[in-house]
C-alpha cells in the first residue's frame, strides 16, 4: 500500500515538504514551460492548445501539492475525525478556474501565459468539465467537499471514476439526442491514479457456517468473481487557507485472477469479455435524476464504491494502529441519499466475518458511524432492491440485513406491543408488489442521525415519508438546509459583481457569506444601483456571446432575461412555463393583446431529459418546436424570444445564472426538496417567481415578500385538492385562455399540421395532470403580469435584485457544512 508508516523510509528527505514553484510571473513561466517541455514533450511554439491547457494545468496543481502532502501530514497527526462523503455522484465542473482561485494564481497566470503569447481564458475553454453527476444532488456533494476544504475540515470525498459521465445533448430536428460524454479522451491532468493501492471487491456465491477456533460458530462468504477497485485521487482545494483535501473516485478493472481462470480454460475471446464485463462497473453514470433505476449494474457500482472506500479507509486506520472499535471517534459517514447504503451491512460484514467483533458490539460501532440524507419525497425515487437480486449479488449481505431486521422488528413490537401493523408497516424488508430492501428504511434504522435538505422537506419526511419512524426514534430527525459554494458560483462565475460587492464590503463575504447584509443600505443608493445593473449588463452581454458562438443563438438586448434551468421533470413543471409563453403568442395573435404590449422578454431553458423518459422527451421536443416558431414569428420580434442551448451543465451555469433577471422555480409544492440553482439565482441578483416549495420556503422568508414572486397553491392546499379529487379537465374547460393555448397546441400549429405529435404531452396534463399544471396556471400568469409590472420600474427592480444578493448570505454550503458539524458529524476544523 502506498499510504500509511510501513511505506515510509527513515530517511530524513522523507517528510521534507515539497515546495512550490516561486510565486511571481517569472517563476510561474519557468514552471509551465518546464511542464509543457517534459511532461508534453512539446516545444511552445509546436504546442496545441490542448498541450498548453494540460502544462497549465500541471503547474497550478504543481503550486497545489504542497499543501497537499502537508494537509495529509496535520491530519494524521491531530487524529481529528474525518467526514467521508458518500456519494455516487460529483458533479464537479471545471477545475482550472476553481484552482486558480484557491491559490490566487489568476493575475499571475493571465500575465504569465500573456509573456508566452497565450491566453488564459482560450485555455480555460479547453477543459472538459468532469461531469460525474446528474443534476442538484450531485452539484451538491461538489459544494459540500469545497466548503469542508475551505473550512479546514478533514474530509475524504468517496465515489465512482465513471468514464463516461452524464451524456451530451445534442437536438436533432428539435429531439433529443444522446451523445457519450467522453471526458477522458484529451487527458485527464487533475487525477492521481494508484493502481498500486488497489482494493479487490467481491460478489456473488454463497455462505457458508463454521466453527472458529475459539468454538463460536461463525459464517463466512464465498463469493463467485470478483473486481479491482483502483483509486484515483483528485485535489479538493480550499478558498487560500492552504488546505487541500481529497476526493478519492474507484474505477473498475478486471482482476489477474479472474482473467487467468478462464484464461486458463483456453478461451482468449471469452477472458477478454470478461475484462470487459468487470470494467463495466465504473463505465458509465446513470442518467437518472429523481427516480434511480433498478438495475444490476446500479446496485453492483453502489456496492463496489462502497466496498472500496470502507476498506480503503479501515485498512489505513489498522496501518496507523487505531483499534475498530474506536472508528465513530475517527469517522462520521454521510450517506448521500440511498444509493450508497449498503456501506451498512458491509460494514457490519467486515466488523463480524473479518475482524471477529461479536454481533452486537459490530452494531454498536455500525450505529456510531453513519448518517443518512434523504433528497426527495417522491414515493417512486425510494430505491427498493428486491431480494433475489441482493441475495444472488450479495448473499452475506442479504443475511445481514434480515438480521437486522429482525432486531429491529423486536424493538418495534416491544415499543408498540400488539401493533402488527405498525411493524409490518416499518419492516426493511417489503413484502408487496415483491419482496424488497427499502434501503431509506435500512439508512434510518442504522444512522445518527436523519436530514431532509430544506425545512419543509424535513418537515414532509417527517410526517409524510418515515412518520413511524419519527414516532419511534423523534431526535434522529433533522433539517439541514442545502447550500452552494460562493467561491464557484458568485467569486468565479460573477467577477464583476464580487469586484461591486468587495470595494462596498470588504472581500471577508467570500467565506462569510452571511457578510453579505452588510450591502443592504446600498440598495438605496443609486449609484450603487447603477454599477449593479452595469454588472448585469456585463454579464449579458458575456452571455450574448457564448450562446452566439456555442449554440449560434442571438440573444436580443435589452430583454427581462427569465430562466429556467434544471434536469427536465415533470414536477419540476417545464410545462407550466412552456404554456405561458405559448399563451403569449395565441394571445398577440388572437388578438387580445397587442405585441407592442408585451414586456420585450427572452426565455431561456436549459433541461437534460433522462434518455428513458418519455414524457420529458417530448416536452423537450415541445419546446423546441415552439421556440421555432416564435422566434420566427415576425409580429413576435424583438417582444418575445425563446432560446433553449442544449446540454446544459455546470460550465454554462455559470455563465448563464450570473445574466438571469428572473428565476422560474415553479415545482408543484411538496415535490422539490429543496433546490439548489434558486440559491445561485438569488446570490446573483435575479428575482425568483416561484411556488412555496423547498428552499424556495426559505428564500422568500429571507429575502422578503416585497422581493420575491409567490404563486400557487401550497403543499396543503396540494394534499387537499388531492385529497377531495383532481380534475384538471374542469380547469381546462372553465379556462378560455388556458383552454385556447393547449388547443393551439393541440391543434398542429406547432408540430407542421400533425395533431398526434404532441397528443401526449396535451392528453396528459388535461386528463391526468399528476403535477396539477392547470390548476396554477391561472395564478402562474397573474403573477407574471406583476413581474412585468415590477421590470418597467426599472429602480424598484435594482432595488429588490439588491436585496436578494444582501439577504442569501444562509445559502452558502459553508452554512450547510456547519449545521452538519453541529448537528450530525460533531467534528471540529483541523487548523
Ligand atoms: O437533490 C438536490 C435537491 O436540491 C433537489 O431538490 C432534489 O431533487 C435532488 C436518484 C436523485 N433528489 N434525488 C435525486 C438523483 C439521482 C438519482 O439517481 C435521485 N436528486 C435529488 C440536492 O439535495
Amino acid at each position: 500500500r502506498v499510504y500509511g508508516p510501513s511505506s515510509t523510509p527513515s530517511h530524513p528527505l522523507a517528510t521534507a515538504p515539497v515546495s512550490p514553484p516561486p510565486f511571481s510571473v517569472d517563476g510561474f513561466v519557468k514552471e509551465f514551460l518546464h511542464e509543457l517541455n517534459t511532461n508534453q514533450g512539446v516545444a511552445l511554439s509546436r504546442s496545441s492548445i490542448n498541450d498548453q491547457y494540460l502544462a497549465l494545468a500541471s503547474t497550478v496543481k504543481n503550486y497545489l501539492m504542497a499543501r497537499w502532502l502537508e494537509t495529509g501530514r496535520k491530519t494524521r497527526e491531530s487524529q481529528a475525525k474525518t467526514v467521508g462523503y458518500l456519494s455516487a455522484e460529483y458533479l464537479l465542473g471545471r477545475q482550472l478556474g476553481n484552482a486558480l482561485l484557491a491559490t490566487d494564481l489568476g493575475d499571475i497566470a493571465q500575465r504569465g501565459l500573456e509573456l508566452c503569447g497565450l491566453d488564459l481564458a482560450t485555455l480555460r475553454a479547453q477543459e472538459v468539465e468532469p461531469g460525474l453527476g446528474n443534476g442538484g444532488l450531485g452539484r451538491l456533494a461538489a459544494c459540500f467537499i469545497d466548503s469542508l476544504a475551505t473550512m479546514n475540515v478533514p474530509c475524504i470525498g468517496y465515489g465512482i471514476r465513471y468514464e463516461y459521465g452524464i451524456f451530451r445533448q445534442t437536438f436533432v430536428d428539435g429531439r433529443q439526442v444522446e451523445q457519450p460524454d467522453t471526458w477522458l479522451a484529451l487527458g485527464s491532468p487533475w487525477e492521481f491514479p494508484h493502481p498500486e493501492a488497489s482494493v479487490t471487491v467481491h460478489f456473488g456465491g454463497h455462505t457458508e457456517k463454521y466453527t472458529d477456533a475459539a468454538g463460536t460458530e461463525r459464517t463466512r462468504w464465498v463469493p463467485e468473481w470478483n473486481v479491482l477497485g483502483v483509486p484515483y485521487n483528485y485535489m479538493v482545494p480550499g478558498y487560500l487557507n492552504g488546505r487541500v483535501n481529497t476526493l478519492r473516485l474507484w474505477s473498475a478493472q478486471a482482476t489477474q485472477a479472474f482473467d487467468l481462470q478462464i484464461f486458463n480454460s483456453g478461451d482468449y475471446a471469452d477472458a477478454v469479455r470478461a475484462q470487459t464485463f468487470a470494467e463495466n462497473i465504473s463505465k458509465v453514470l446513470y442518467p437518472e435524476d429523481s427516480t434511480p433505476q433498478g438495475k444490476e449494474l446500479r446496485l453492483q457500482q453502489q456496492y463496489f464504491f462502497v466496498a472500496c472506500s470502507l476498506r480503503d479507509f479501515i485498512d489505513n486506520e489498522l496501518e496507523e494502529g487505531f483499534d475498530l472499535h474506536r472508528l465513530p471517534e475517527r469517522i462520521h459517514f454521510q450517506l448521500n441519499d440511498t444509493h450508497p447504503v449498503i456501506a451498512v451491512p458491509e460494514l457490519m460484514r467486515i466488523l463480524v466475518d473479518d475482524h471477529g467483533f461479536d454481533w452486537d458490539e459490530a452494531w454498536e460501532v455500525t450505529q456510531q458511524c453513519f448518517a443518512y440524507t434523504c433528497h426527495t419525497l417522491l414515493p417512486e425515487a425510494l430505491e427498493i432492491w428486491s431480494t433475489e437480486l441482493l441475495g444472488r449479488l450479495l448473499p452475506r449481505h442479504l443475511e445481514i440485513i434480515y438480521q437486522i431486521n429482525d432486531e429491529f422488528l423486536a424493538r418495534v413490537r416491544e415499543a408498540f406491543p400488539g401493533d402488527e401493523l405498525r411493524a409490518r408497516r416499518m419492516s426493511i424488508i417489503a413484502e408487496y408488489p415483491s419482496r424488497g430492501v427499502r434501503m431509506a428504511y435500512l439508512a434510518t434504522v442504522a444512522g445518527t442521525k436523519v436530514n431532509g435538505v430544506a425545512e419543509l422537506h424535513s418537515q414532509l419526511l417527517r410526517d409524510k415519508v418515515l412518520p413511524d419512524f419519527s414516532e419511534l426514534y423523534p431526535d434522529k430527525f433533522t433539517n439541514v438546509t442545502n447550500g452552494v459554494t460562493p467561491r464557484r458560483f458568485v467569486r468565479m462565475a460573477n467577477p464583476k459583481l464580487s469586484e461591486l460587492i468587495t470595494d462596498a464590503i470588504g472581500s471577508g463575504w467570500v467565506t462569510d457569506l452571511e457578510r453579505l447584509r452588510e450591502l443592504e443600505p446600498y440598495a438605496d443608493d443609486p449609484e450603487f444601483r447603477e454599477q449593479f445593473r452595469a454588472a448585469k449588463a456585463w454579464n449579458k452581454s458575456r452571455l450574448t456571446d457564448l450562446l452566439a458562438q456555442r449554440d449560434g443563438i442571438e440573444l436580443p438586448d435589452g430583454h427581462l432575461l427569465d430562466v429556467m434551468v434544471k434536469r427536465l421533470h415533470e414536477y419540476k413543471r417545464q410545462s407550466l412555463k412552456l404554456l405561458h409563453i405559448v399563451s403569449l403568442y395565441e394571445q398577440v395573435h388572437s388578438g387580445a393583446i397587442a405585441a407592442a404590449d408585451l414586456t420585450p422578454r427572452t426565455v431561456v431553458f436549459g433541461a437534460k431529459a433522462a434518455p428513458g423518459y418519455k414524457m420529458a422527451k417530448d416536452t423537450i421536443h415541445l419546446i423546441n418546436k415552439v421556440a421555432a416558431i416564435v422566434n420566427a414569428d415576425p409580429v413576435l420580434e424583438g417582444r418575445l424570444k425563446v432560446a433553449f442551448p442544449a446540454n446544459y451543465n455546470v460550465t454554462l451555469a455559470e455563465k448563464l445564472i450570473p445574466a438571469a433577471d428572473l428565476s422560474e422555480q415553479i415545482s408543484l409544492a411538496g415535490m422539490e426538496a429543496s433546490g439548489t440553482g434558486n440559491m445561485k439565482f438569488a446570490l446573483n441578483g435575479a428575482l425568483t417567481i416561484g411556488t412555496d416549495d423547498g428552499a424556495n420556503v426559505e428564500i422568500r422568508e429571507l429575502v422578503g415578500d416585497k422581493h420575491f414572486f409567490l404563486f400557487g397553491m401550497s403543499e396543503p392546499e396540494v394534499a387537499q385538492l388531492g385529497a377531495q379529487g383532481y380534475h384538471p379537465g374542469s380547469y381546462y374547460e372553465s379556462n378560455p385562455r388556458l383552454k385556447a393555448a393547449l388547443d393551439l397546441i393541440w391543434s398542429g400549429h406547432f408540430s407542421d399540421g400533425d395533431r398526434y405529435l404532441f397528443d401526449s404531452v396535451v392528453t396528459n396534463l388535461v386528463h391526468n395532470d399528476r403535477f396539477m399544471v392547470l390548476a396554477d396556471f391561472d395564478s402562474y400568469l397573474a403573477t407574471q403580469a406583476k413581474v412585468e409590472e415590477k421590470y418597467a420600474d426599472v429602480d424598484a427592480w435594482t432595488r429588490s435584485a439588491v436585496l436578494n444578493v444582501a439577504r442569501s448570505g444562509f445559502f452558502s454550503s459553508d452554512r450547510s457544512m456547519r449545521d452538519y458539524l453541529k448537528r450530525i458529524w460533531h467534528t471540529q476544523p483541523v487548523i
